[in-house]
């Protein structure tokens, strides 16, 4: 990549980048680890961002020393226990709780002609694109059940790709999980992430808050760091 004009299009985490379900999640797992016996804290709370839903109640889990000690059957339940308490609560979303910046964002790039698309772990992801009213600024949503490997694993991002069909480095992909920007770094595409949570992952470019990000801020950053 020599500069900004080599970037072709964008691909969105959802969760954290365009709007903040973290609150919901949070909300909704407290309840199961209150149930399972694992101490709450925001340092568990954190390390389950971006993570997919079994993964999480794995990490509860082990966090409550048990381990092993539920059958697949009962996991499946409090999954659903938590999912069901999480689609309630994202009822309550709608197209004012979109991250600060990011519905000017995504204006620019679709006035731009820029292809999106969605990386999120999540599979509620349509469902809150659709209560945002955001659905058609994307060609596409990758479908989170069909893959092997979570992020960090590069899967999601190169399905992603496939998506709007270009190239790895041609590609800006948003994150604001340490998990996604390894997993971005790892399908070669140009990482940008959002929040401090990002750093140690070293993403390419780096914005403090998703208020910072725009079209021109994306470009001024990739020009510097190419020059
Ligand atoms: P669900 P992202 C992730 O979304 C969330 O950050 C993570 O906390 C959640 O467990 C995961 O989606 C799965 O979500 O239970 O709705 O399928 O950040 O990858 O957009
Ligand atoms: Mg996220």
């Amino acid at each position: 990549m020599k500069d900004f004009s080599s970037v072709k299009g964008f691909i969105f985490d959802l969760d954290g980048v365009i709007t903040d379900t973290a609150k919901f999640h949070e909300i909704a797992w407290h309840r199961v680890a209150d149930e399972v016996g694992a101490t709450w804290n925001q340092q568990l709370a954190n390390g389950l961002k971006g993570v997919s839903r079994m993964d999480s109640l794995n990490e509860i889990l082990k966090v409550a020393g048990k381990d092993g000690v539920y059958s697949r059957f009962d996991k499946e339940k409090l999954a659903n226990q938590k999912n069901k308490q999480y689609q309630d609560l994202i009822k309550k979303i709608g197209p004012n709780d979109m991250l600060p910046g990011m519905k000017h964002f995504i204006e620019e790039l679709r006035q731009n002609n820029y292809p999106m698309s969605i990386a999120s772990a999540s599979k509620n992801a349509s469902t809150i694109l659709n209560q945002l009213k955001i659905t058609d600024y994307f060609r596409g949503i990758v479908d989170p059940s069909a893959l092997h490997f979570g992020k960090p694993n590069p899967e999601i991002f190169i399905q992603a790709a496939d998506i709007i069909g270009l190239k790895a480095e041609e590609i800006v992909s948003i994150e604001d999980a340490f998990a996604g920007i390894k997993s971005i770094k790892a399908a070669g595409q140009i990482s940008l992430g959002i929040g401090s949570a990002t750093l140690a992952a070293k993403p390419d470019l780096y914005f403090r808050d998703t208020s910072q990000v725009s079209l021109s801020a994306v470009a001024k950053k990739i020009d510097e760091l190419y020059l």
